[in-house]
């Protein structure tokens, strides 16, 4: 209960404890002392009309989908002294298994730091996430990082992946573990950020991983919205299926309108059938879902006009704008306990990790892995959401 509704509680009761009379009082039809939790039927403005239309309450206090965000520098993780050279970002969703929390992410440890399109060579990168690997962390406590190597390498030309290898999320299926990722055929910056989607398996999310070789998530066909780039692939399992929710950019630059859309599949291999009413969300660079209640629930942290909004969609299609909110974690990886199995009862998050960039020019430009802590959760005492 928020503090405003135990102040209205108690006054309640002591109204109706002095006047028992005022429990059949009419509800005052307008503004008096607080927001009506129902619309009022006298004429509203504009501005108060949206209130009871767009959002899931009038005041975001009420709201269980409201948040802020509250960040924690990491520690484990070198850097080389921030010079540009070394480059933690786009971390995956934050898995608990055997005790031990595990995360995926891009790396880059490269001999100067990103140059632009224009000067990349075969050692020099061109953007942040070029010439990049994915590599994995181990925690015991989610503040503390041992990184354990490389997951997933560049493999050789011409395969899949050879220029980078970037932006990874995982799947738990059956018993194995997927890691989906994009996979680069050039140097990011050359033609956009155009890649499709790759993807290595695992027994073990130790690895060793095995990669499947080919595209797994297809580009669209010529014209459509996510024709150049299928970025920020994020799977979660949702009635029964694997639920792969991407971003692509409509045109051939990524900063172009951005939006998320939806491939759905019944195997970690494919085929990945994409949703008819794509895309599902109007806004959002880089992808963060989790299973809340019976549907699921969306970060859109930057770009679009509905960015810095907190989004649920009951069907896990059909997304609507819960909260707006402020200092969003970027590209962000939340710790999402029912990730594979929330049977209609999805139950949020409390924390994750996300990654900053340092701004301006490509000298020392490189990104850092942080913590996020926020209140997303339907029940902060269960020990899981820890
Ligand atoms: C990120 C993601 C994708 C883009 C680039 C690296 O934040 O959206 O991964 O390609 O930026």
């Amino acid at each position: 209960m928020s503090l405003y509704q135990r102040i209205a509680l108690l006054t309640l009761t002591l109204v109706t404890s002095l006047n028992p009379s005022a429990l059949v009082a009419d509800e005052p039809d307008g503004f008096p002392w607080d927001i009506p939790q129902s619309k009022p039927s006298r004429p509203l403005s504009a501005a108060m009309d949206r209130l009871y239309t767009n959002y899931l309450t009038p005041r975001p206090e009420d709201n269980e989908l409201f948040s802020s965000f509250k960040y924690t520098r990491l520690e484990g993780f070198d850097y080389h002294g921030g010079d540009g050279t070394v480059s933690r970002r786009d971390p995956s969703k934050v898995l608990r298994i055997n005790d031990k929390y595990y995360v995926w992410y891009t790396k880059r440890d490269t001999p100067t730091p990103p140059q632009g399109a224009a000067k990349c060579t075969d050692t020099i990168p061109s953007t942040d996430w070029d010439l990049c690997e994915i590599w994995y962390a181990t925690s015991d406590d989610g503040f503390t990082w041992r990184e354990q190597g490389v997951a997933v390498p560049r493999p050789p030309k011409p395969q899949v992946g050879w220029r980078s290898v970037a932006t990874p999320d995982v799947l738990a299926w059956k018993g194995k573990y997927y890691l989906y990722y994009q996979g680069f055929m050039e140097a990011s910056g050359t033609k956009g950020d155009h890649c499709p989607v790759a993807m290595s398996y695992a027994d073990s999310p130790d690895g060793p991983w095995t990669a499947h070789g080919d595209v797994v998530v297809p580009n669209g066909a010529p014209g459509e919205w996510d024709q150049f780039s299928i970025h920020d692939p994020y799977p979660l399992v949702y009635k029964g299926r694997i639920y792969l929710y991407y971003k692509a950019a409509f045109g051939d630059r990524p900063e172009y309108l951005v939006a998320n859309g939806l491939a759905m599949a019944d195997d970690p291999h494919g085929p990945f059938e994409k949703h008819p009413l794509n895309p599902l969300m109007n806004s959002g660079h880089e992808t963060a879902y989790f299973p809340f209640k019976e549907g699921i629930v969306s970060f859109a942290t930057t770009n679009g006009n509905e960015s810095n909004t907190i989004q649920y969609a009951p069907d896990g299609i059909n997304f609507q704008i819960a909260a707006v909110t402020s200092l969003m974690p970027i590209a962000s990886g939340p710790h999402v306990p029912d990730a594979f199995d929330s049977n209609g009862n999805g139950r949020g998050i409390t924390w994750g990790l996300s990654h900053f960039t340092n701004p301006g020019t490509w000298a020392k430009s490189h990104s850092i892995l942080a913590r996020f802590d926020c209140d997303l959760s339907l029940d902060v005492h269960d020990p899981e959401m820890k």
